[in-house]
């Protein structure tokens, strides 16, 4: 076939498979390379440099405030405190790029090793004073011998420091048989061996949902806007969940991601 047509067909056929999807993202074996795949078995996590250039981490930043401004026209409460905006597939093509980018694919596939798509993509931006989490990790518990269910990647808008609200986590907590003491889960209570990830904006940081982490207090005065985007294994399923909805204008694969 004609590499023109071949390239049609590429853009029209349905994908009903994650490596396919993956293969037409652009992911290689190489995609990721053998230090970060061992960040991510050993800690539990990795942050990917310039995964975001400054235009790309820009065009990302002008859609994020436009979706949280028309959440806040359509919001009767109004948000204080973090702004939150979640189903941002939907808002704007530019988000696209999130969850077909080939390291955060490669990344997911790494962890979950068989067939996946999104869970979440939303945006988070705690305020000047706010922000702080308790410890937690993104899915349920797992028994040691269970597969890993999520994978949470936050793409840095604005540059993580130690003081602006930076995610902390436990290095290593993914591989915990047990969870923590609900004490050590209060949003006051610090862990010996929790770190704060700090990080350049276009950064991606890419964690096992089955890590201990959460978000830390901003004490600056300046915005720490992220998009997060999880990735969850196809066969998981949690009552109540509400999948993203596909516009219209999506590649196939990107259509296969996002579980249409
Ligand atoms: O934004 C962050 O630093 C982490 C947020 C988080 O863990 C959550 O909202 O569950």
């Amino acid at each position: 076939m004609e590499s023109a047509e071949r390239k049609q067909a590429i853009n029209t056929a349905a994908v009903s498979d994650i490596e396919e999807a993956l293969s037409q993202c652009g992911v290689t074996g190489s995609t990721l390379g053998v230090a970060e795949k061992e960040a991510l078995d050993k800690m539990g996590y990795v942050m990917l440099p310039n995964v975001w250039d400054a235009s790309s981490t820009e065009r990302l930043r002008e859609a994020l405030e436009t979706a949280i401004r028309q959440e806040q026209q359509t919001d009767s409460a109004p948000q204080t405190g973090t702004r939150q905006v979640a189903k941002l597939a939907s808002r704007n093509a530019v988000f696209d790029g999130i969850y077909t980018n080939p390291r955060l694919l490669a990344a997911a596939y790494h962890v979950l090793a068989r067939a996946f798509k999104v869970f979440q993509l939303s945006g988070r931006d705690p305020l000047p004073g706010y922000g702080l989490q308790g410890l937690h990790n993104d899915w349920y518990a797992r028994m040691p011998s269970d597969p890993y269910y999520l994978v949470t990647t936050i793409s840095l808008l604005d540059d993580f420091t130690a003081s602006n609200g930076a995610t902390r986590v436990i290095p290593g907590s993914h591989l915990w048989p047990k969870q923590l003491p609900k004490a050590m889960t209060q949003p006051l209570s610090n862990h010996p061996d929790q770190r704060v990830v700090i990080g350049k904006a276009g950064s991606v940081l890419i964690f096992n949902g089955h890590l201990y982490h959460g978000g830390t207090r901003n004490d600056s005065k300046l915005p720490r806007r992220v998009i997060t985007c999880q990735f969850v294994a196809r066969n998981a399923v949690r009552p109540g969940d509400n999948p993203e909805e596909a516009p219209e204008h999506l590649t196939p694969a990107a259509r296969y991601l996002l579980g249409a």
